[in-house]
């Protein structure tokens, strides 16, 4: 019925018509769905609109997006088209309902590093396990050959230069790394088409050295007027373990970079695979210090017509580093600049000014750098700039040394798209799509058919407008070398008018955009009632395969089977020794074994808890009044919690999730004696 009902629905055909051809039974025979319709205020446009989104109960959604979640420092998993939000998966911040930086040794360790005497203690640290935020910008889902493979998912936190890692077999974040001399960053995250790699880049250049645990002594003299000496930029190629997932510092290797603002960065594939590309502004390396008489930095950072693009040969920077052309500052091999220059590895291209976005085509042959300020977007070609490489066609150098490759060598072509272009998308027909910022709308536009223009081929074909103030977009697949059209999420910034009114802080607004036909069709909106998200990926839903319960026993900090864990509550019990009770606990629908926990004042209690359920969806919590301690247990998992009992008195543990009937009852005591 649904499916006749949408052959018979082209866009803009009366819904009249469109009911009249699906006989009796909408509305479960209490009304036609024309009635229906017009009863909820809707057009038939709207009301086509609906059937293209809805996903009736019990359905699964076609796609899934992975949307950053902005300074609420997590990751959102939307199903569409229904925009239904799945999951908030917790990456930088604490998260109750997860168990996420409650006590549990897992999130404990994602968020501060791994205990002593754990594998990867003593790597790079956070700052001190204090930072409980972060705000996520740009997730990266892992890829084989180019293309998706669902299973890890990567976040870079822009207040700091950390990466998030998210194991998709249980959308668990385990890892969140503090990358070395980096303070903030953007370039990226990416993923290399093989994961071999995931590549973060400094976005507000930090002083050369910098150690955030260490501090490092500077002045106002030095920050104004020695600016280009003592602060660096940084592409960081973090090597990814191809087992865990996890990133691991010591085989991983940076490249210095000058100064400028690193904005964005993409990843070479197909014919440009081995190279990455990294945009910048503030090649003016303006300082502001409005106070100090000096422009403020918007203006100071724009003084130039150009910024530069960075072209990075990492397969040629892996040989450097392999043949110990390095030197080692605060944990990591970093290729210096002057070595970078020297072994040809890093070159630029000119961009005009003040630019963002930098997105490679599916094939990896054209580069799109947006305007932001200017309307056009222009695009390199990578057989141009491989050839400009190898005849040193530059128009000079920077003041570091690092060679400029010459604009019109490099450049295939520009077309002007509207106010204010940010990001790119593209599809499975040779179109591009980019956000207008300042416009608000969302501009198509063809890379040649097939994606081989002539210069200047690249042409402007439809526009949609958006509710409002465009940043990132996604389409389906739209970063990988095989995206698969028909969807395009729009991340707007403003939703003033749209959404009811829930005070002064507005939600940010996803629109649907539907990108299969010639015509752009605004589909659906979805108000964001978190932090500002940015980037998000799109990916077809059965390239996730998660568990559905975890093995028994398996412990979310290894995925592997814990030592600790039992098997039923016939193992469970508790050790002692001076000052510590060690509990080993049985958890099932309904009750905690054991039930009663003693200690003494001052004991450190250390408890494993088993699920030894296998059912799906049979969860279960265990939070500890007065002692921050709130842990999920998802059935198979295997989780240990340490805490003080600093006061004496008696503490109803509780199960956190409705899990049975009698899951009230689902508690018991610890009991703190003097
Ligand atoms: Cu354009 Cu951080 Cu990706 Cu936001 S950045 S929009
Ligand atoms: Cu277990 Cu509620």
């Amino acid at each position: 019925m649904k499916r006749t009902l949408l052959m018979v629905v082209p866009l803009g055909l009366a819904l009249a018509a469109a009911i009249g051809a699906c006989g009796p039974g909408g509305g479960g025979g209490q009304a036609s769905l024309i009635e229906l319709a017009q009863s909820r205020g809707l057009s038939p446009d709207d009301a086509a609109r609906a059937i293209k989104t809805f996903v009736a109960p019990g359905g699964r959604d076609e796609y899934m997006l992975f949307a950053s979640g902005g300074h609420s420092g997590q990751v959102h998993v939307i199903g569409v088209p229904s925009m239904r939000l799945l999951k908030s998966i917790a990456v930088f911040t604490p998260e109750p309902w997860q168990g996420y930086g409650y006590g549990a040794d897992w999130s404990e360790e994602a968020l501060d590093g791994p205990a002593p005497g754990r594998p990867g203690a003593g790597a790079a640290r956070g700052t001190g396990g204090d930072l409980r935020w972060g705000d996520s910008h740009h997730p990266a889902l892992s890829e084989t050959d180019g293309k998706y493979d669902g299973r890890w998912l990567y976040i870079n936190d822009r207040a700091h230069g950390r990466i998030g890692f998210v194991d998709l077999a249980d959308f668990r974040t385990k890892q969140v790394l503090q990358v070395p001399n980096l303070q903030t960053s953007h370039g990226g995250i990416f993923a290399t088409p093989d994961t071999k790699y995931v590549h973060i880049s400094s976005k507000v250049p930090a002083l050369k050295g910098w150690n955030a645990s260490r501090g490092q002594s500077v002045s106002l003299d030095d920050h104004l007027n020695r600016y280009p000496d003592i602060y660096r930029g940084y592409s960081t190629f973090i090597a990814v373990d191809q087992k865990s997932g996890r990133m691991d510092v010591a085989k991983s290797f940076q490249i210095e970079l000058p100064p400028y603002t690193q904005d964005l960065a993409d990843s070479g594939k197909g014919v440009s695979y081995g190279y990455a590309f990294i945009n910048s502004y503030n090649a003016e390396m303006a300082t502001g210090g409005i106070q100090q008489g000096r422009p403020p930095l918007e203006v100071g950072a724009s003084q130039l017509d150009f910024d530069f693009l960075h072209i990075i040969n990492w397969q040629k920077a892996e040989q450097v580093v392999a043949a110990g052309k390095f030197t080692e500052l605060n944990g990591i091999r970093v290729i210096t600049l002057e070595t970078a220059i020297a072994e040809g590895l890093l070159h630029l291209a000119p961009e005009p000014r003040s630019p963002h976005g930098v997105d490679i085509a599916p094939k990896g042959d054209y580069i799109t750098v947006s305007g932001k300020l200017d309307p056009h977007a222009t695009v390199y070609g990578f057989d141009r700039i491989l050839k400009a490489i190898a005849d040193k066609n530059y128009e000079g150098t920077d003041r570091y040394g690092i060679p400029i490759l010459k604009f019109d060598a490099v450049v295939a072509g520009k077309v002007e798209l509207g106010a204010g272009p940010l990001h790119t998308q593209y599809d499975n027909t040779g179109h591009a799509y980019t956000s207008l910022y300042l416009e608000s709308a969302v501009a198509k536009w063809t890379l040649g058919e097939p994606y081989h223009p002539a210069a200047n081929a690249f042409k402007l074909v439809d526009k949609v407008s958006i509710h409002y103030n465009i940043g990132h977009l996604a389409t389906t697949h739209g970063d990988t070398m095989e995206p698969q059209g028909k969807y395009l999420i729009a991340m707007n910034k403003w939703s003033i008018d749209r959404h009811s009114n829930v005070g002064p802080l507005h939600p940010q607004n996803f629109q649907l955009i539907d990108i299969s036909g010639p015509k752009m069709e605004l589909l659906a909106d979805m108000p964001i009632g978190f932090g500002e998200p940015h980037y998000a990926q799109l990916v077809k839903a059965d390239t996730i395969k998660a568990h559905a319960v975890y093995p028994p026993g398996v412990s979310p900090a290894t995925m592997e089977k814990s030592p600790n864990a039992i098997a039923s509550e016939k193992d469970a019990r508790i050790v002692r020794r001076p000052g510590v009770v060690e509990v080993w606990m049985n958890v099932v629908r309904s009750h905690f074994t054991p039930d009663i926990v003693t200690a003494k004042v001052g004991d450190t209690v250390i408890i494993h808890l088993t699920n030894t359920e296998q059912t799906a969806d049979a969860t279960h919590g265990f939070a500890v009044p007065t002692k921050n301690v709130m842990v999920s247990l998802d059935p198979g998992e295997s989780t240990t919690v340490r805490f003080v009992a600093d006061t004496p008195g008696t503490y109803s543990f509780y199960c956190t999730e409705f899990c049975s009937a009698l899951h009230l009852e689902m508690q018991g005591w610890l009991i703190v004696e003097k």
